[in-house]
């Protein structure tokens, strides 16, 4: 490991008495922890501002290729105990702050958890943030530094509540303002065409203007000298915004009411995923992040180089998911209208440049644009995109002649629609999905015909997870017990987790991974029991399922087994099995009415349990509010049993799957995204697998699915069902039982009813294993062992070599 940069305990206490100072005016007696905190945070920024000035020095000799990873959101979590985790101070900073009477770890819960994003695809481009720093690849992602992330959720008589998440002015500490670095993003107006000898001048008039701020975060990695940014771009009005007519009229509301419209932009994050609802607002926030980034980036480049001609040969552009991916028409823009490369030369460097990450496969989330919406907001990348289209479809009438049917599914614009998924497909060299079985769904169906046509663009990469944040900050006792067995190498080179497996048979570990369980269930439950006066029996089996409410991830196939087993309970109440507590989080996109409807219904049965106290000892439902990552970090390394349950075929990989896994909590799952492969890491005896596969849930839908069938089939089934009608809590839901006997168009058409039967077996399986502690306590041995496949670092070392094509600067 790299030497970092040293500095004691008392240095530290210096500089936090000067940051405590300069900034408000007190001292550390009469300093509030909030201050204390912030002035914290102020000093290690310091630390990775003198590192980032020498990582600069270091890119700039090494002359590399740089990343840059464009995505609308980035669910980053907190920031204190993970940098100094990274830089190898946190002992250091703890006995300053000690000694100055306050408490590190106290400290790290004043930290606002922003949410700047809505679920998986924003917290993978967070671990892919910390792993590109651990390992010394210069990178930069971009995003928006929306003024409200997602949504918080609160709970009232069961029913979510939506209400602002303000991480700002608290989380603001961690960002360094940028405004030398501003650039300006035109909207609307129209275009002239100026041709002159053989080149095209285009003339955008009666435009909007938008500034673009950029607001930096620092992400250090572990034991890694690198300190890349992240640039998170605010919206501000311009002059040209602000009416000085009105103004000097007196008018000031008017006059300012355009600058308003502006900042909207930055405003608020989307909080549907999955399902994109062709919003005006929306598709200004993607060109507002993908044209503000480009100009920097290319500002950046042109300075260090004076030509853009090396440009793909320097910088690797990525688009997580196709929500950036206006960058395709917009990089084209600039090299033709700004820097008058040809189409061909311009193409080719896109082409060159850009690589695109698959994250679903829900048609409903593949986005498209409506064609005059498009063409009146963003005029010239319209033009743009028409003649890509074009181009395309010419090139696709060469290779299939009269064709029509195909060339029509692989075209860009179709039906007065923007395809952006085609578009990313087409203009980038390389696509991957994020698991095995994605992947392969991917080049079979939603991109069948892309692939046929360039099958080497489409590659898979396996997601992974940031295992340091996720295994050595969230679970420090179980690090510790690492360390003390397989060595501290794990840290940096994550396969090394496998040394582990030979402590499988061990009675002396299991006992100890036993121990560390129930800390951090207790943990767990001291935090439960201060947010809710609720007190957990920590005794009972944890089986977790939190994820966003869904109806693929089936959070309902999840309370069907629950009411099933308390139908069971309640005719026999000494039944052996061991008591459980089934932990649900996970907020629901707020116009997506069936999946508030299922957090109704668990929030019903749980409820109903409360009230009976004899049961409550045998089995108790929660809804866990606001789930969010700071939640996760205290509940994973607390679980059992992760819910992984899917209906196979839907989820693109998962993540949460891995967290759980290297917390040593065993899977309960189908067989869908990364559920496949971590079957494989750990073999078959150590996962709870049941459901149809991926290739029956298709064919069964092909022969017609019928719910109806299941439920007449097993009575438990339908005794669980029927319970819907007769309700919990006094409340009836007659809705969720239409959903799943009736339906709207298909009755449940995430076949919950056709895997309950191999569910709820495989679940009681579970249960009775773990009362075999040597039995249960090998497993969780196997899980930690094989959860070294799962880290970011091996997922953005291939990102790294197969698409990229960068390098480590410190060859790591
Ligand atoms: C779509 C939309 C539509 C418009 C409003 C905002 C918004 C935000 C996100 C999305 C797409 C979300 C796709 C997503 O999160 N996919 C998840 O990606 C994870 C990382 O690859 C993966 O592990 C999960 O299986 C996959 O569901």
């Amino acid at each position: 490991m790299d030497p970092l940069k040293s500095i004691t305990k008392n240095e530290i206490k210096e500089a936090i008495k000067s940051k405590l100072s300069r900034y408000f005016n007190t001292t550390p007696t009469d300093a509030s922890e909030n201050q204390i905190y912030k002035a914290t945070v102020l000093t290690v920024k310091d630390i990775l501002t003198s590192m980032r000035a020498e990582y600069k020095k270091d890119i700039k000799k090494s002359e590399g290729k740089r990343v840059v990873y464009l995505c609308m959101e980035f669910l980053l979590g907190r920031s204190l105990q993970v940098n100094l985790t990274n830089l190898g101070i946190v002992d250091e900073y703890r006995s300053a702050l000690r000694e100055m009477g306050f408490s590190l770890d106290h400290l790290y819960e004043l930290e606002p958890d922003p949410s700047l994003g809505n679920g998986g695809l924003g917290r993978l481009a967070a671990c892919f943030m910390d792993s590109l720093s651990a390992l010394g690849y210069p990178a930069n992602g971009y995003s928006i530094c929306y003024e409200y992330g997602l949504f918080r959720q609160k709970i009232v008589d069961g029913e979510q509540i939506e209400l602002p998440d303000v991480w700002l002015p608290d989380g603001e500490c961690w960002l360094v303002p940028r405004t030398d670095k501003t650039y300006i993003v035109r909207f609307d107006g129209h275009i002239t065409e100026n041709w002159r000898g053989g080149h095209c001048d285009i003339i955008h008039e009666n435009y909007t203007e938008v500034q673009a701020v950029p607001y930096d975060l620092m992400i250090s990695g572990a034991g890694s000298r690198a300190v890349n940014t992240l640039r998170l771009w605010r919206a501000r009005g311009t002059n040209q915004n602000f009416n000085m007519k009105l103004f000097s009229q007196g008018e000031y509301i008017r006059a300012m009411q355009q600058n308003t419209s502006a900042e909207i932009i930055s405003k608020v994050l989307y909080p549907s995923d999955e399902h994109t609802e062709g919003k005006l607002l929306r598709l200004t926030q993607q060109y507002f992040l993908v044209s503000a980034s480009l100009q920097s980036v290319i500002a950046d480049h042109f300075a260090l180089y004076g030509t853009l001609n090396n440009f793909a040969d320097k910088v690797a552009i990525h688009i997580n998911d196709t929500h950036p991916a206006l960058c395709i028409p917009e990089l084209m823009r600039i090299l033709l209208d700004v820097y008058s490369y040809s189409w061909e030369d311009a193409w080719n460097i896109v082409t060159r440049t850009i690589s695109y990450t698959n994250h679903t496969v829900m048609p409903e989330a593949l986005e498209t644009w409506n064609e005059d919406l498009f063409r009146l907001k963003l005029p010239r990348i319209y033009m743009i995109i028409c003649e890509i289209n074009r181009r395309l479809g010419e090139e696709l009438w060469r290779a299939y002649p009269g064709d029509w049917e195909r060339i029509s599914q692989m075209s860009v614009i179709s039906h007065s629609q923007i395809r952006m998924a085609n578009l990313s497909v087409y203009a980038s060299h390389k696509v991957n999905g994020v698991s095995e079985l994605h992947t392969q769904i991917l080049k079979d169906t939603v991109f069948h015909n892309s692939y046929k046509y360039t099958p080497e663009k489409f590659i898979n990469i396996t997601n992974g997870i940031a295992h340091r944040r996720w295994l050595c900050c969230a679970n420090p006792e179980l690090a510790t017990l690492l360390d003390e067995t397989i060595g501290p190498e794990y840290r940096y080179d994550s396969e090394r987790l496998s040394d582990f497996a030979k402590y499988s048979n061990d009675k002396n570990i299991h006992e100890r991974l036993s121990e560390i369980k129930q800390h951090n269930k207790e943990r767990f439950a001291e935090y439960y029991y201060l947010k809710t006066g609720i007190a957990l029996n920590t005794h009972s089996i944890f089986d977790v399922h939190v994820k966003r409410i869904h109806e693929y991830k089936r959070q309902l196939l999840g309370a069907l087994k629950i009411i099933a087993y308390y139908n069971e309970l309640k005719e026999n109440p000494n039944s052996s099995l061991p008591p459980h507590t089934f932990i649900f989080g996970g907020k629901a996109a707020p116009g997506y009415y069936i999946a508030k409807d299922i957090i109704n219904l668990i929030c019903g049965i749980s409820k109903e349990l409360e009230h009976d106290p004899r049961l409550r000892e045998r089995m108790r439902v929660i809804f866990i509010e606001d789930y969010k990552v700071s939640t996760a970090e205290i509940l994973m390394p607390a679980s059992d049993i992760s819910e992984q349950i899917s209906l196979a075929g839907k989820e693109a990989s998962g993540t949460g799957c891995m967290k759980f896994m290297i917390n040593g909590a065993l899977t309960v799952g189908t067989l869908d995204g990364a559920n496949v492969e971590m079957r494989r890491a750990v073999g078959n005896d150590n996962i709870y697998i049941f459901g149809l596969r991926a290739n029956e849930v298709e064919e069964l839908w092909r022969r017609g699915y019928e719910s109806i069938a299941y439920y007449n089939r097993s009575e438990r089934l339908r005794r669980a069902v029927d319970a819907l009608t007769t309700g919990f809590n006094g409340k009836q839901y007659t809705n969720i039982m239409h959903y799943l006997l009736l339906g709207h168009g298909v009755a449940d058409p995430y076949m919950c009813l056709a895997d309950f039967d191999s569910y709820t077996s495989v679940c009681r399986k579970a249960a009775i294993d773990y009362e075999n502690k040597s039995l249960w306590y090998k497993k969780v041995v196997m899980n930690i062992a094989g959860a070294g496949y799962f880290s970011a670092d091996r997922s953005i070392r291939e990102y790294a070599e197969k698409i990229w094509g960068c390098k480590s600067i410190y060859g790591k």
